[in-house]
């Protein structure tokens, strides 16, 4: 394969690990955030693998939810009497900016104990900020490297968009190759 494909190819690669290398999760996909119907939000939320730099949608009839952001204590008991935050628009937009859990319900009487709630855990391994005697120590396993600061973490992002892309990526490349041969 000549020096030109590879070129092309390996662009087209970058492109689609830079486009899906900050999600954007909209909870309860399709159902979105809502008392209605049978949405899971733990299992939706079970199969995601929140990162750093996500960005979380909760969509909604803002005549009817809301979107409250709480302690894990006060998510336990579906407490309302005093939220992190509160979100009312409809459309809510959150950018994940902390590793560790993200604690949200609608607090609406009643809703959260319907199940309207949501627990957004942003894992550790991939997410975490780099510090200095961390990556100064030989002692850390290379899977425990954390991705440093957005400006510099091209060489890591691949290993999440090329999983995740898998789907769009080989077809692409498939095309790529044919059309050379
Ligand atoms: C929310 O629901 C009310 C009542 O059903 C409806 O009038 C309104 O258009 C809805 N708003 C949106 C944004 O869907
Ligand atoms: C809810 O939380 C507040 C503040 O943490 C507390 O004072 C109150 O007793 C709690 N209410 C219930 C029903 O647990
Ligand atoms: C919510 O906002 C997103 C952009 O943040 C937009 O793409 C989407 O269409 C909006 N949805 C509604 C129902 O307004
Ligand atoms: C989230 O991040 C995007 C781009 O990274 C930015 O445009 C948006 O204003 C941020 N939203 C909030 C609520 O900080
Ligand atoms: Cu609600």
């Amino acid at each position: 394969m000549g020096l030109a494909v590879r070129g092309v190819v390996l662009f087209i690669v970058m492109a689609i690990v830079q486009v899906s290398y900050a999600a954007v999760y909209k909870v309860g996909d399709s159902a979105a955030w809502t008392t209605l119907g049978t949405i899971d939000y733990r299992k939706w939320a079970a199969t995601k693998n929140f990162q750093i730099g996500d960005t979380i949608i909760f969509e909604y009839n803002a005549t009817f939810h809301n979107v409250m952001q709480v302690t894990h204590a006060m998510y336990k008991s579906c407490n309302t009497s005093s939220p992190i935050a509160t979100f009312t628009t409809g459309n809510d937009s959150i950018n994940i900016t902390k590793q560790g859990h993200h604690f949200f319900f609608c607090g609406v009487p009643g809703h959260c104990q319907a199940g309207q709630k949501v627990d957004i855990n942003v894992l550790v391994a991939s997410a975490v900020a780099p510090t200095p005697s961390a990556l100064a120590s030989p002692t850390v396993p290379l899977s425990n490297v954390p991705a440093p600061s957005p400006n510099n973490a091209a060489p890591l992002i691949p290993l999440k968009g090329a999983f995740g892309m898998m789907d769009l990526a080989m077809p692409i490349l498939s095309l790529a190759f044919s059309s050379y041969v």
